[in-house]
């Protein structure tokens, strides 16, 4: 008897997994229409199902790391509690006029929380996907993603982009996603096999819904409104000599995201002519970046940034949303021991949570799983179709020669 049987008292009908991602490149450029680059974790949350009709019309949910029980109504709206992105997941498919049956769901999962590693795209996707073959609604990864993306903004209320629910559902093992966030389209990049991207913990959470995160959405769209075109994407480097108009502050996002999306081309094309060292100096670019013009590192991710360069890291970031969380450092694989051990000594309250291609050496502390609390009141600032059609460009898009 599985987890399943034994919580539940019946079979489980269908299981999903997704998992966890760490983003390479292309930091807060996902809302700005812009490009990013990230790439799946071998930490994954499975998701089984079965349909229960004695329950009439809730869901029965059991999370294993929390060991807790809840009963939901769909009728109900989010109650600040790890079951609210599955309640939002499910009124997504009610909102495509898809009759949701009582259902009993258990999740499992060791996809950190709080780590920056997209945890919630993890668990909204892996639900989608088991809903979709329970029952039998055949959705393409691509609606998955998009209806995560929606569920995530509209019912849980963070208005995120959709990097993490795009990796989640189409992400491979050591290959980067290429990904256009202005019209979905996407490709798959080869990671060397000589270099690790060790994903490593600060020791601070971070909890975006109660970060500034949205509060660095809205600068964008009001620098993107003062400067006349329909998002930051649409911007170039040149154009970064007549920001006079704007802010002090403002002129500061501009210059983040118009660099950071330059930092992605620059990025795939390292890696397409497999030039490392250049993506280390694009790395810690993007970090400083993200320091000082966007001003989303903390003390603990600048420290671990620091230690990793200095203990022979080419290159790191801080990864994903920020606000603490964590930091990708791109490493030699034959002195990834040693580097370990210099930055452990240097940060002692960071821990190692993935090695990049050999997941199953990489020293994993169980990390408890912390939902944030998310305040109310808040309003999807993007809603994503569920067929996607592409956006034309309102400009030429001028990056790279
Ligand atoms: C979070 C969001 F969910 C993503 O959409 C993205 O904006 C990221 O922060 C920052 O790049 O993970």
């Amino acid at each position: 008897m599985n987890n399943f049987e034994t919580i539940f008292g019946l079979p489980a009908q269908v299981s999903a997994q997704a998992p966890g991602r760490v983003n390479l490149m292309g930091e807060h450029t996902d809302y700005n229409q812009g490009f990013v680059l990230p790439t799946i974790l071998p930490h994954k949350t499975t998701v089984q199902m079965a349909v229960d009709n004695s329950i009439g019309g809730k869901v029965e949910l059991f999370s294993t790391n929390y060991q807790q029980r809840i009963e939901r109504s769909l009728h109900q709206q989010k109650i600040n509690h790890w079951s609210d992105y599955i309640v939002a997941c499910l009124q997504q498919l009610q909102q495509c006029q898809i009759v949701i049956p009582s259902l009993k769901i258990l999740v499992e999962s060791n996809v950190p929380i709080g780590a920056g590693v997209a945890s919630s795209a993890a668990l909204e996707v892996a639900l989608l996907k088991a809903a979709s073959e329970l029952l039998q609604l055949d959705l393409t990864e691509l609606e998955v993603a998009c209806l995560a993306q929606k569920a995530e903004s509209e019912g849980v209320g963070m208005p995120c982009g959709i990097m993490d629910q795009m990796v989640a559902s189409l992400g491979k093992e050591n290959q980067a996603l290429f990904l256009d966030t202005r019209d979905l389209s996407f490709e798959y990049v080869e990671l060397p096999t000589d270099y690790h991207f060790a994903v490593i913990h600060s020791g601070k959470t971070h909890v975006l819904a109660q970060s500034a995160y949205k509060k660095r959405r809205q600068e964008c769209e009001r620098a993107a409104a003062l400067m006349n075109v329909a998002s930051l994407r649409d911007l170039c480097l040149s154009e970064l000599n007549f920001l006079d108009q704007l802010p002090h502050v403002l002129r500061q996002r501009v210059v983040h995201v118009v660099t950071e999306n330059q930092r992605v081309l620059d990025s795939v094309a390292a890696l397409k002519q497999n030039r490392i060292a250049d993506l280390g100096e694009l790395m810690n670019a993007s970090h400083l970046s993200q320091k000082n013009q966007f001003e989303v590192t903390v003390k603990e991710t600048d420290l671990l940034w620091q230690a990793a360069i200095n203990r022979g890291a080419l290159g790191a970031r801080q990864t994903g949303g920020g606000f603490g969380g964590a930091v990708v450092a791109l490493v030699p694989a034959r002195v990834l021991q040693s580097w370990w051990d210099g930055v452990s000594h240097d940060c002692p309250q960071a821990s190692l949570i993935s090695q990049g291609q050999q997941p199953e050496k990489a020293s994993l502390r169980r990390v408890r799983w912390v939902f944030p609390k998310i305040s109310s009141g808040e309003q999807p600032l993007l809603a994503i179709k569920l067929k996607v059609e592409p956006i034309k460009m309102a400009k030429v898009f001028r990056f790279g020669t």
